[in-house]
């Protein structure tokens, strides 16, 4: 198994009388309506037949009473139902769906194809997990309306932060050749509800508003539409300039707004339900409304008035820092967007990410969230590992999400979380999303790690309910990804539930950032200093002294804790009462200091990183156990990353602390292992590295 079905596996039954039991299901099939989605539906159903039962037949899809599956809209109910089911069928909303079993019949009833859709894919994965079908019963609707991977992929096809091979769209194959992966990978998506896609990289390559591009993205539009994926584009803000040589790009020109007007039109004419623009502007280099002393608000709303005669929206990244080095950057953002709140069309949503800084393994949620009550904000969690361990760690980013999703934002009082915020519940927002900058590439099994795989999968799931159980997602991905052996749940399970505060402990403990080694962000980088970006270096932010360690950002400092509020003041501002998992993102404080724990900061600091190593050799320890029951192939992989990941929280741990320890000056603790090398060794250890490959 090379893991290339992910988890649509659709394994045969273990058991012949829950197959039994099963069976009648598949065999005929009422389904109403036609149209690609639902041509879809049938196929899909087809593929899990063929799967699932060990007698081979093709499910009959008629209009038959004896049916024993019945999928059809709200309107094609019969209407005895129509009135006995009156009050759950008007709970059903756009792509919502319920499953309904009554007198030995199951009912998918959606108000859309789409929702039938994921109706299917619903009960499929009730087969996948072996629940009972007798009885079944589930109203879903999403809770978020927009439920994007973000693709950082070029149009060369190589992925910027992407450690799973090049990028899956073929640009040169495109329009004429669509490759079956890109079926596969819609398949997926929509199994998990991801509605829409945005194919290219944020930082732009404006190619692709062009004509020859345009009939390609068409393509991919065209393949993903009967799946309910809308296509966006990434647009960079120059353009106007660069493809049309207008003189300049600033979008309160006439000009450029009429371009930008065209270009929509344009667009449109290819993918006449083309989602909207992705746009990331005055960050890293790329051009923006800063360049013409314009603000946020009035690059995205000129963008937004182009997209809104055909119903598109504009995504604008709130993920923006560049000009001069703030005092603290990651006070950029919210400095820069809170004033500019209520300024945004209706049809702009400021998409943040997941932390003030940068996808670290842990950051504090963005003090936005909860800040913009009259600017829909969406969520932008990075699902490939940049600054995570890439392509070899194991790390079920599931749990980071959850943290984030349940943080209290305070914004109206207790109990209005990040996801709540989201949801739109703690101030009234007419759009909403989730964004995940996607983990795929070309390798066989999409995401070179195969338990990488349920990161997108975990993601697609906390897009459609933010507040979905993270344990529960873990299980059923198990069981459709490999098995149903209640062992191997629990030991697979185990260690994906604690794999995220291990990374955290051997990565970046107590509220470390950005120590990572420049650029590439692979292995450990705390001496990174110099260069053209402070704000880019390890120094700028643990600022490690003879006498303490971590960024001052209280009052006495840059003061970003003020972004939050009052009540993440008075809980954070104290270096003696805070979390110990934000104790150096909020504070510098002296070596000696004595923490909660009892121990002082360095010592804390050193068993911290040596529990991490602990960690990742007891997670090979447990996976080890696991050889024989799943196939070879995906055992082996798993089990040579994890020799990877054990030997790279190694070098985490011995390269940081010898870092440290001269600043420090003191011994480590007597628990934690001698160093292998010394510190020499590592600042001189280079390999070379060619990200995104
Ligand atoms: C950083 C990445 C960089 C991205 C940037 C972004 O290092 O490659 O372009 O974020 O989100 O994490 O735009």
């Amino acid at each position: 198994n090379d893991g290339y079905k992910l988890w649509l596996q659709y394994y045969p039954f273990e058991n012949a009388e829950h197959e039994a039991s099963c069976l009648p299901y598949f065999l005929k099939i009422s389904v109403v309506g036609n149209s690609q989605t639902i041509s879809v539906i049938k196929e899909e159903i087809e593929i899990a037949a063929e799967g699932f039962f060990a007698k081979k037949h093709k499910p009959e899809f008629q209009q038959n009473p004896d049916a024993r599956l019945w999928i059809g809209t709200i309107e094609s109910v019969p209407a005895n139902l129509q009135a006995a089911w009156k009050s759950e069928l008007s709970q059903i909303t756009e792509e919502g769906y319920w499953i309904k079993s009554q007198a030995g019949r199951l009912y998918i009833i959606g108000k859309t194809d789409k929702g039938l859709l994921y109706g299917t894919f619903g009960f499929l994965k009730a087969v996948q997990t072996r629940t009972p079908l007798d009885g079944f019963e589930i109203l879903e609707n999403p809770k978020i309306q927009l439920r994007l991977l973000n693709h950082w992929d070029n149009l060369n096809r190589t992925v910027e932060r992407g450690y799973a091979g090049f990028s899956i769209w073929n640009w040169h194959r495109l329009p004429k050749h669509i490759d079956q992966q890109y079926i596969d990978y819609a398949r997926a998506n929509a199994s998990i509800g991801i509605n829409g896609v945005s194919v290219t990289n944020v930082n732009a390559n404006a190619l692709v508003l062009t004509p020859e591009y345009l009939e390609k993205a068409k393509a991919l539009a065209d393949a993903f539409r009967p799946y309910g994926i809308k296509v966006y584009l990434t647009a960079r803000f120059n353009a106007p300039m660069i493809l049309d040589n207008l003189p300049t790009a600033d979008p309160l020109h006439p000009a450029v707004q009429q371009w930008w007007k065209n270009k929509a039109k344009e667009i449109y004419g290819y993918i006449p339900d083309f989602g909207g623009f992705l746009v990331k502007a005055d960050s890293e280099g790329q051009p923006g409304p800063h360049n013409y002393g314009r603000t946020q608000a009035e690059g995205a709303n000129m963008l937004a008035e182009a997209v809104k005669p055909f119903g598109g929206i504009v995504m604008w990244r709130a993920f923006v820092y560049n000009e001069k080095t703030p005092t603290d950057r990651i006070r950029q953002a919210y400095d820069e967007f809170k004033p500019l709140d209520g300024k945004f069309r209706e049809n702009v949503i400021v998409q943040v990410k997941n932390g003030p800084l940068d996808f670290q393994p842990r950051e504090p949620f963005h003090p936005l969230f909860g800040a913009m009550p009259k600017t829909p904000l969406m969520m932008e969690f990075q699902i490939t590992k940049e600054y995570l361990g890439q392509d070899t760690h194991w790390v079920n980013l599931a749990s980071m999400w959850r943290e984030i999703l349940d943080a209290d934002t305070y914004a109206e009082g207790k109990g209005s979380t990040v996801s709540k915020v989201l949801q739109g519940k703690v101030h009234p927002y007419s759009l909403t999303g989730i964004a995940g900058v996607a983990n795929i590439g070309t390798d066989r099994n999409w995401t070179g790690h195969p338990t990488a795989q349920a990161d997108w999968y975990a993601f697609g799931k906390l897009a459609w309910n933010p507040d979905a159980d993270v344990d529960r997602i873990a299980t059923d991905w198990i069981k459709m990804t490999f098995m149903q052996d209640q062992d191997f749940i629990n030991t697979t399970k185990g260690i994906m539930m604690k794999s995220y505060p291990i990374l955290v402990e051997y990565m970046t403990p107590l509220g470390l950032h950005h120590i990572m080694a420049r650029s590439h962000h692979w292995g450990p980088g705390p001496w990174v200093t110099g260069g053209g970006r402070e704000d880019w270096t390890a120094t700028y932010y643990h600022r490690a002294t003879k006498d303490s360690i971590g960024f001052d950002r209280t009052a006495g400092g840059s003061n970003a804790l003020a972004q939050y509020a009052p009540e993440w003041e008075k809980a954070w501002g104290n270096p003696s009462t805070i979390s110990l998992d934000y104790l150096l993102w909020f504070h510098r404080v002296p070596w000696d200091f004595e923490l909660s724990t009892g121990n002082t900061l360095w010592n804390e600091m050193a068993l911290r990183y040596q529990r991490g190593v602990e960690g990742a050799r007891w997670m090979e320890g447990q996976w080890i156990q696991l050889e024989g029951k799943i196939d070879p192939e995906r055992y082996q992989h798993i089990a040579s990353f994890l020799r990877i990941q054990v030997e790279e929280a190694v070098w985490w741990r011995d390269s940081c602390l010898l870092y440290f320890q001269q600043f420090s000056g003191k011994p480590l603790p007597q628990s934690v292992e001698k160093p292998l090398h010394d510190l020499n060794y590592y600042l001189n250890f280079k390999r070379n590295f060619v990200p995104g490959i």
